[in-house]
């Protein structure tokens, strides 16, 4: 198996050439993107081993999804591409300097996972199992899927990582908190974001939301908590700021490109707060680029980036 295992619903992407609305694109640029694989390419090519179980269409949008991920080194052996549904859409614009994101996912082929599907062997093999709260709003099914695959992970001691990636345009925060904060309790490693963890306990107060995190007993890693990454530890807490960006082009995929930091540094042997920067440099480059992952570095770029940047404690 891959030293990283992970899965969800990867997406057919369209948008304009430029930053136009699409109600008067005349044409779109064809893209895909999707947390997991995003993630899983980030960590495949930062130099770590990486695989995607996820389901596609067996259409021409899901072919060219799984070609792709596996043109970037991913491992798709255990992917599958459904002739029942189709490859999940989704469309990105512009409009007024805001970023909209329109879904057409529902029926998707990867909305009908189920836990059936999983090949547990391939998941005790690895070293780490990293899943999202998106797959878990996608369906029953779907939130099944996710909870068996940690069972198995715990149960044959491999590390989970859960990113909780909440997405208001796929349930309700009633509905997300009372999926998310008991998978949260199952990782190792906890990936919100500090503006995720206010709205998933329902608070300002940071205080409360810290001692909240802290008493999930895992490594947490707050992303976005101000202008830098928040890393809990065993009680103990480090502020790393982020590394700078010279110019934002596409905010998309800045968290996944950051988890694939984290993870990949892990799977190095980093400690965690090495990770965290190498994780920030990750994010950092993410969102100077145009889609989701299409601008994250490959090692020896990022390697360069974290031994010569000056690094600021707080
Ligand atoms: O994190 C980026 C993702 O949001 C994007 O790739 C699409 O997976 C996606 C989703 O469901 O929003």
């Amino acid at each position: 198996s891959p030293d990283l295992i992970t899965f969800g619903e990867s997406m057919a992407l369209f948008m304009p050439q430029e930053n136009r609305a699409l109600e008067h694109a005349d044409s779109l640029q064809s893209a895909f993107g999707g947390a997991e694989s995003n993630l899983a390419i980030g960590v495949s090519r930062l130099g770590g081993s990486a695989g995607w179980c996820g389901a596609l269409g067996a259409d021409p949008l899901g072919r060219r999804i799984l070609k792709a991920l596996r043109g970037e080194g991913v491992d798709v052996s255990r992917a599958h591409l459904s002739p029942e549904a189709p490859t999940g859409l989704m469309f990105r614009e512009e409009v007024a300097g805001r970023l909209a994101v329109h879904y057409h996912r529902r029926g998707s082929a990867a909305s009908r996972m189920t836990p059936d599907r999983l090949d547990a062997d391939y998941i005790r093999g690895a070293k780490l199992l990293h899943v999202t709260g998106i797959t878990m709003a996608l369906s029953d099914g779907a939130r099944e899927t996710v909870l068996e695959a940690m069972r198995i992970a715990r149960d044959a001691g491999v590390k989970i990582s859960f990113d909780p990636n909440l997405r208001l345009k796929l349930w309700s925060i009633e509905e997300a908190r009372r999926a998310l904060l008991p998978a949260a309790e199952l990782a190792d490693y906890f990936l919100p974001g500090w503006d995720e963890l206010k709205l998933l306990y329902d608070t300002d107060d940071e205080g409360d939301i810290l001692r909240r995190v802290q008493a999930l007993g895992s490594v947490a890693v707050i992303k976005s908590k101000g202008d830098g990454t928040l890393l809990l530890e065993g009680g103990r807490s480090a502020f790393i700021p982020f590394y700078p960006a010279e110019k934002v082009v596409d905010t998309v995929g800045a968290g996944d490109g950051f988890c694939a930091g984290f993870l990949a540094g892990l799977l190095k042997g980093m400690e965690p707060a090495e990770a965290v920067r190498l994780g920030s440099i990750c994010g950092s480059l993410a969102v100077q680029g145009r889609g989701d992952w299409e601008a994250l570095p490959d090692w020896a770029s990022a390697e360069q980036r974290l031994n010569n940047s000056v690094w600021v404690e707080r």
